[in-house]
């Protein structure tokens, strides 16, 4: 019985013990380390808990009350306690860590679209409206497609004009041009007639500067069915150029060679850079060649699936960062895929 007595007495010492200690607590680390002294498995009042059962069978519920009465009471400030510290780090980090909330924002970077592909977006719009659709073909092309379907046969001199990134696999190559898809476009449409743009990349093992890069966006313009001619070539390009860059921009067509067309020609544009003074970007000469062009040779037509008899077509390819160069006055093509932010943030 005096056993049981002192133990009674022995929780209430435990709970003021308790009690005193927390009053003096003011951290949350200090709090979690009184939590495991006198709430944790090996703590006073559990200890208690662990002796009842050998105690007299009539004291064991007042005994158990009292230390379930006192855990409770414990576990209670406790919780006060947590509250009352959480809420004095809040004020606290409120009045010293002021914020000035009259600073200017940090705003998030926003992304754009690349110059290329707003220029590419330009084409194709101006494009469509002239009834031109988007036909999309490899990069990687074999060399049948990229040679020898446009009248270019193996060890001809004209192969020459395009410099080529070889694969390891014998015949497959980087396309040098959009030209190929022009043979795919035919094989999938023959002998219906067809108006389509190519767009993508290129690539070409050159010497790079201010207007030649090693890989480079081309669109292709090719236009079979009856009656196509020359004229209608002509015609399709000026009235483009005339919607991408306005109706004062000087234009020269000049005759040239390509073994996929013939008649074949280039078209040159007034340099916007220098106006026609001649500078780094046109080499000098005043005029900045943005495209080849012709009538598709018969042999291609053929090689299409189309009776070079009964069609014709024309067919352009156009480098559309020179396109980029001239309309945003960019005087090195380099930066395209430099990836300098600076310059491209400017678009
Ligand atoms: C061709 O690639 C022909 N396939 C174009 C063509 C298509 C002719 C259909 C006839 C019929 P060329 O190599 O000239 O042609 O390139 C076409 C355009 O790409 C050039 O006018 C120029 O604007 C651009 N270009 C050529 N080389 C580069 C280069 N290294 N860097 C940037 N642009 C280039």
């Amino acid at each position: 019985m005096e056993e049981n007595k002192d133990l009674i007495v022995i929780l209430q010492q435990i709970q003021q013990k308790a009690l005193e200690a927390l009053q003096k607590i003011n951290s949350s680390e200090d709090l979690e380390h009184w939590k495991a002294v006198f709430l944790g498995r090996s703590s006073e009042v559990m200890q208690v808990f662990k002796e009842i059962p050998a105690m007299e069978v009539g004291m064991r519920p007042v005994l158990g009350q009292k230390a379930n009465i006192v855990k409770t009471e414990l576990e209670k400030h406790f919780e006060a306690a947590r509250e009352h510290i959480q809420q004095a780090a809040l004020t606290n980090s409120i009045t010293q860590q002021k914020l000035d909330v009259t600073l200017p924002g940090r705003l998030p970077e926003r992304g754009r679209l690349h110059i290329a592909t707003q220029t590419l977006q330009e084409i194709y719009r101006i494009l469509a409206e002239m009834g031109f659709q988007v036909y999309r073909s490899r990069e990687v092309e074999s060399d049948e497609y990229n040679f020898e379907l446009l009248n270019i046969p193996a060890h001809h001199p004209a192969r020459d004009l395009w410099d080529t990134f070889y694969t390891k696999k014998d015949g497959i190559i980087l396309r040098t041009h959009t030209s190929p898809g022009q043979i795919h476009a035919m094989h999938e449409y023959a002998p219906d007639p067809v108006r389509i743009i190519l767009p993508g990349m290129v690539y070409r093992y050159e010497q790079m500067d201010a207007s030649h890069e090693i890989q480079f966006n081309q669109i292709e313009m090719l236009a079979v069915g009856k009656n196509i001619t020359f004229g209608d070539l002509r015609g399709t390009l000026e009235e483009f150029v005339k919607r991408m860059f306005g109706s004062g921009v000087e234009t020269r067509l000049r005759p040239s060679y390509f073994p996929f067309t013939e008649p074949s020609a280039e078209m040159d544009m007034k340099c916007i850079a220098c106006s026609g003074k001649g500078c780094t970007v046109c080499s000098g000469t005043g005029w900045l060649e943005i495209l080849g062009c012709g009538m598709v040779h018969p042999t291609v037509l053929m090689n299409g699936g189309y009776d070079p008899e009964k069609f014709s077509g024309f067919a352009a390819g156009l480098g559309t960062e020179r396109i980029s160069m001239l309309r945003y006055g960019v005087d090195d093509i380099r930066n395209f895929w430099a990836n300098d932010i600076r310059f491209l943030k400017q678009f």
